[in-house]
């Protein structure tokens, strides 16, 4: 049978080596311009361009039309998409597969909500992919998937929310005065994939060191999978790492970029882990 994973550009994973993986660019609209979040895009011009832009700005979710050409006609296709608590790509999806599996009655395609974005949504494409080479059928791993979902977590230290305020994706109450004098808020997800702030920290070692609490309290242990992405902060997302090996002595797992998605909404500065809990 014929398998792909296909994920929204939210996952800040562009290719997976030798499988058949593709992202699917959200677009990060900036007046005229619009950013493309696929390899071509240069996230420094975007972070440059973006800190001097004054005007609206604001970003679009695939349509359906571009979910159906990523699952190059696979017969067994998984899609993991960015919370639809908070976009419109999960139901872009959700019509994709309503019309693909239409068209060719013999195909299937299993939506995975992460409820989540980055680091998370590598951790359950990462699951998939290792119960996709176990030869398990479809619907299993989909099961499989769902349960592992359940123990897996997002933590996030942002420097700013004011594009997710002003694209009405947080309250603007919230968004005030983060970002000043280095002000970092902490957070997780809520059950309903939005976000929930749990707490500030000033600079980025003690926005660190609460992220390692967070992990910590909610049931990361030694050896677990964690997954670390950052805009353009790559020593903040090294500190976390480095906190990670002294209390555990180990780090199964990497440290990326974010791309364009995460990049625009999380700002500049931030951190976001992903992790496996017991
Ligand atoms: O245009 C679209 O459909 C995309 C909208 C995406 C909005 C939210 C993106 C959040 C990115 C921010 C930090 C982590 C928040 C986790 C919340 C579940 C990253």
């Amino acid at each position: 049978m014929k398998y792909k994973i296909v994920s929204d550009s939210a996952s800040n994973l562009l290719h997976v080596d030798n499988f058949a993986y593709s992202s699917v660019p959200l677009h990060i609209l900036v007046g005229e311009k619009s950013y493309i979040d696929d390899e071509n895009l240069d996230i420094q011009d975007m972070y440059a361009t973006l800190a001097s832009y004054k005007g609206k700005t604001s970003t679009a979710c695939p349509s359906p039309d571009d979910w159906i050409q990523a699952f190059e006609n696979a017969e067994a296709v998984f899609c993991v998409t960015i919370t639809s608590g908070l976009s419109g790509s999960y139901q872009s999806a959700f019509t994709a597969k309503q019309m693909y599996e239409e068209q060719f009655p013999d195909r299937q395609v299993f939506i995975v909500d992460s409820l989540s974005t980055g680091p998370e949504m590598v951790l359950l494409i990462e699951k998939i992919i290792k119960l996709m080479e176990q030869n398990i059928a479809p619907a299993e791993i989909f099961k499989q998937v769902e349960a592992y979902h359940e123990t897996i977590h997002l933590y996030y230290a942002l420097a700013s929310l004011d594009n997710l305020a002003r694209n009405g994706r947080v309250n603007p109450l919230i968004a005030k005065g983060i970002g000043a004098l280095g002000i970092r808020v902490i957070g997780t997800t809520t059950a309903e994939g939005t976000l929930k702030p749990c707490n500030k920290g000033r600079g980025d070692k003690k926005a660190m060191q609460k992220l390692l609490d967070y992990m910590k309290s909610t049931g990361y242990q030694g050896g677990k999978r964690a997954i670390i992405s950052h805009s353009d902060n790559p020593a903040a997302a090294e500190m976390l790492k480095e906190m990670i090996i002294s209390e555990f002595g180990s780090f199964n797992g990497y440290i990326h970029a974010n791309t364009g998605l995460c990049g625009y909404y999380a700002e500049n500065q931030s951190v976001l882990v992903g992790f496996e809990t017991v």
